[in-house]
């Protein structure tokens, strides 16, 4: 896609924080080669958590790319950044250029299969700095991406996103 075909956002209904759907930010095509690509070139981890009946692994793959310096702590793990590779820079300026903002650096988690996951968290890390923004994007299949307000009781607010 050039620069000047941006993909059409669609603004999620949302109390205290704005959301932008790009429901076909990647083609079809795209996204399933740069799943590939990320599959076998991201240095992954299993990383473990701490819990009271000992570490145990967390149900996904993770790995921390950015610019030097991009250290990030979070569920109690701490990393240091892999250094960029070129279809996280692209993927990266095409993000950039819909969103208006730059990137330091990028959290990639791996869902192997239907059982992994990752539990609800803010993105309020100190790193991350006050009122952070963030981009995520998904590769592979279709799944849900839910938000739910910290302070309101109420029902998570559901959505589909079809990555493929
Ligand atoms: O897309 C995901 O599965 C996780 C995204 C995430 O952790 C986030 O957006 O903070």
């Amino acid at each position: 896609m050039s620069a000047e075909a941006h993909p059409i956002g669609e603004s999620l209904d949302m109390i205290d924080a704005q959301v932008t759907l790009y429901r076909d930010f990647l083609s079809a095509a795209e996204s399933d080669t740069y799943l590939d690509t990320l599959v076998s070139e991201i240095n992954w981890k299993q990383e473990t958590i701490r819990v009271p009946g000992g570490p145990v692994p967390l149900p996904r793959l993770t790995a921390w790319y950015g610019d030097a310096g991009t250290t990030y702590s979070y569920s109690g793990i701490t990393v240091q950044p892999n250094a960029w590779i070129m279809p996280l820079i692209t993927l990266k300026q095409r993000i950039e250029a819909v969103a208006g903002v730059t990137f330091n650096s990028v959290l990639l988690n791996y869902y192997r299969d239907g059982s992994d996951s990752v539990g609800w968290h803010s993105d309020d890390e100190p790193e991350l700095g006050i009122n952070p923004v963030i981009a995520s994007l998904s590769l592979g299949a279709a799944r849900a991406f839910q938000f739910k307000h910290r302070g309101r009781s109420g029902a998570a607010t559901k959505h589909r996103i079809n990555a493929r």
